[in-house]
């Protein structure tokens, strides 16, 4: 039960971890959807409990990823993961994602204890030393790892898989298991050369790992699924080194040109930054990572989840002495207008730019992205369901019902809260009902259905509004202003809820709400955000929501009624941000054609069979009824001839006038809308479908072969 007396009790630990993305993008709806979003409303629900919560992110900036990044924009790896460390930072930031820390694991301070880590396992003897022939690109004389190699999917066939993971159907692979593998720095195909490698031995490790994973049937069934499909296959030694030039140096004599595997370092990142923040924070961090009662959650896309739920679970029980993850929450995959999200294809909506195209709009987005969670299946986003969601659920139902209640304390009572008379029968089962919210979206929030969560947290919106629609208040104000009263103090209670109760979603219409409630809002040493004294500090949590006291008699409410909680977004906003994609789609299908094959070979007796001529244009006309069709007179040489040509699309009569043109002479005539056509003239396709006229590079006689 949610009783105060909870927090006198030690409050539960827990250490919440959101994946470390790689710094070499920007942030898109995809990451806020698979992990962000579900990992801030966990945490600000949690803290609202009373819970200890440290909540570590930051970036990921080693790997491959990285590298293939820099070399792609002619940049050093670390100018790379600069530029986006504070682009990331900022815009999670601006967001609203609480985290405590957002670090980065370039620091030197995770390179010391990712280090150390990587010592005592070799230490405890439980890395297998291997030499083993491994891919070697000779053009670029580099070792390929992961993703400097692509090649055939065993599995499934995707040409496309990398040396670690098939994206198309999520296998993870080693180089080695590729078909027809190539190198992606030089296109070249790799040789086989001999390179010393440290591996974890999963499979030696196999039984105690099988045996954590069972002790969680609790998990999500997406992840604990994945989970036993890999423990069936039966788990494979895993290198914890790289033959790179970027990443954290292996700690071992003679390993120039090693670097540890950035699946070793990453997740090791998330001890790193708990251990920053603990240092300026005035906190131990050990409580955070090596006390048994102490909950680890990491939240993750399903792409992460073998990493988090197996191996670094083994590291971590190699270690031997930090907690293992209570609960890895997976989400699948968030798409975008029907099509998979993709940074290179340009197919996402980028948190940056949604931050400054929607200011003050965060709530929107984390509302729509959080109701559409893809928590069990792959779900889609569109802008059309973001205007619904935002037009008949924020709009509609709570915003309407919070602007109700203002304005009707407003109006009838000068905006000062009324004191509740005798509650009737029907104000008592709406009080019972309030009651249920905190209890049942916190079990929805605590076993991870988020979307059922937020679900609930409207209803309770739509129980506000119900309740001013069927006790009508505007129709007994003249004849019972006392009732009116007891109604619009349960309202604003209700209100009051609301604020509470939507923090972890919404967090900025919370504040928002708090304000207009005549609140100011304390921290967590209780002091006030701001410094107007004429205000009640707002020092309620979750575990007072379902009372009905909240908001004391005689408070004077804001009157703030022309700044409304949401507004309407209308369909031209909408439309163009739809424009914008199908802008991106476009350029990237310009980008990406590909030249046609060629014809077969064909005899010079073939090709000598042609006329083919140059002309001037002397006249040129549209044809009445054709949308396609452009009329010329040409001069031949011989005489003057028509020829009909299907470019009106793409060429104005006027600018054809006076050209010299090549065509085909010797074409059999052909009868179009009523005309003669005697030839052809030869255009150049551009790849976008525009056309080009093939013309002389110098002036050439009327009638002039070509060949
Ligand atoms: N950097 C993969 C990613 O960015 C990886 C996550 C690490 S979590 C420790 O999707
Ligand atoms: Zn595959």
């Amino acid at each position: 039960m949610n009783t105060k007396e909870d927090m006198t009790e030690t409050p539960q630990k827990y250490t919440v971890t959101a994946a470390l993305i790689y710094a070499n993008g920007p942030i898109h709806i995809g990451h806020l959807a698979g992990c962000y979003i579900p990992a801030d409303i966990y945490v600000r629900y949690l803290r609202s409990k009373g819970a200890d919560v440290a909540f570590i992110s930051g970036t990921d900036e080693h790997g491959v990823p990285i590298t293939v990044k820099a070399r792609k924009e002619g940049k050093t790896p670390q100018e790379v993961v600069d530029f986006y460390y504070e682009q990331i930072k900022k815009s999670f930031a601006d967001f609203g994602i609480s985290f405590d820390i957002y670090s980065r694991t370039s620091n030197q301070s995770h390179h010391k204890v990712s280090q150390e880590i990587f010592t005592t396992l070799y230490d405890k003897g439980y890395f297998d030393e291997e030499t083993s022939e491994q891919y070697f690109d000779e053009v670029a004389q580099q070792f390929l790892a992961d993703r400097y190699i692509v090649g055939e999917c065993p599995v499934c066939g995707n040409p496309n898989a990398y040396g670690d993971q098939c994206e198309k159907c999520g296998s993870t692979l080693s180089p080695t298991e590729l078909k027809n593998p190539r190198s992606t720095l030089s296109g070249s195909k790799p040789i086989m050369k001999s390179t010393k490698n440290w591996y974890l031995p999963l499979d030696r490790m196999q039984p105690d790992i099988e045996k954590y994973v069972n002790s969680h049937k609790e998990w999500k069934t997406n992840v604990f699924g994945q989970c036993q499909s890999w423990l069936k296959d039966g788990l494979r030694p895993r290198a914890m080194t790289r033959d790179l030039d970027w990443g954290i140096s292996v700690p071992l004599p003679d390993t120039e040109g090693k670097v540890l595997y950035v699946w070793f370092d990453a997740p090791i990142g998330y001890i790193t930054f708990t251990q920053e923040w603990a240092a300026q924070n005035g906190k131990n961090w050990e409580d955070y990572w090596k006390n048994e009662s102490t909950k680890l959650v990491h939240f993750i896309g399903k792409d992460n989840i073998v990493f988090h739920c197996i191996i670094f679970p083994a590291m971590l029980m190699a270690e031997g002495s930090y907690i293992l993850p209570d609960n890895v929450p997976a989400q699948e995959f968030m798409n975008l207008e029907g099509d998979k999200i993709s940074t290179s294809r340009n197919w996402a909506v980028w948190l940056h730019e949604y931050l400054e195209e929607f200011p003050n709009k965060q709530d929107v987005l984390r509302y729509a992205l959080s109701a559409n969670m893809p928590e069990s299946k792959d779900n889609d986003f569109t802008w059309k369901d973001f205007q619904t969601k935002n037009n008949s659920e924020l709009v509609g139902i709570f915003g309407n019902f919070v602007n109700r209640v203002l304005v009707l304390v407003n109006k009838y009572f000068e905006g000062e809260l009324p004191k509740p008379s005798e509650f009737t029968d029907y104000d008592h089962t709406i009080i019972e009902a309030i009651k249920t919210f905190p209890v049942s979206i916190g079990n929805s929030i605590d076993t991870f259905r988020f979307r059922e969560a937020l679900a609930s947290m409207i209803d309770l919106a739509r129980l506000g509004n119900k309740y001013l629609a069927d006790t009508e208040p505007w129709k007994i104000i003249k004849t019972d202003p006392q009732r009116v009263g007891t109604i619009l103090n349960l309202s604003s209670q209700i209100v009051a809820n609301l604020a509470i109760l939507c923090e972890p979603f919404l967090p900025f219409t919370s504040k928002r709400i708090i304000d207009i409630l005549g609140f100011i809002k304390i921290d967590s040493e209780g002091k006030p955000n701001d410094y107007e004294v004429s205000a009640i500090y707002w020092k309620y949590n979750w575990l007072d929501a379902g009372r009905i006291d909240l908001v004391p008699n005689s408070q004077p409410l804001a009157n703030e009624l022309d700044n409304y909680l949401f507004e309407k977004i209308e369909d031209d906003v909408i439309e163009k941000q739809v424009k914008k994609l199908q802008e991106s789609k476009r350029m990237n299908e310009l980008e990406n054609a590909k030249v046609p094959a060629l014809k077969e070979t064909i005899q010079y007796d073939d090709f000598a069979k042609m006329d083919i001529r140059i002309g001037t244009i002397l006249e040129a006309e549209k044809l009445p009824k054709s949308d396609k069709l452009l009329k010329f007179l040409v001069d031949d040489g011989f005489e003057k001839r028509t020829i009909l040509s299907g470019i009106a699309k793409h060429f104005s009569p006027e600018e054809m006038i006076g050209k010299q043109v090549t065509f085909l002479a010797n074409l059999a005539p052909r009868k179009m809308m009523g005309i003669e056509s005697n030839g052809m003239i030869l255009m150049a396709e551009n790849r976008d479908g525009s056309l080009a006229l093939l013309q002389p590079h110098k002036e050439v006689w009327n009638g002039g072969p070509v060949s």
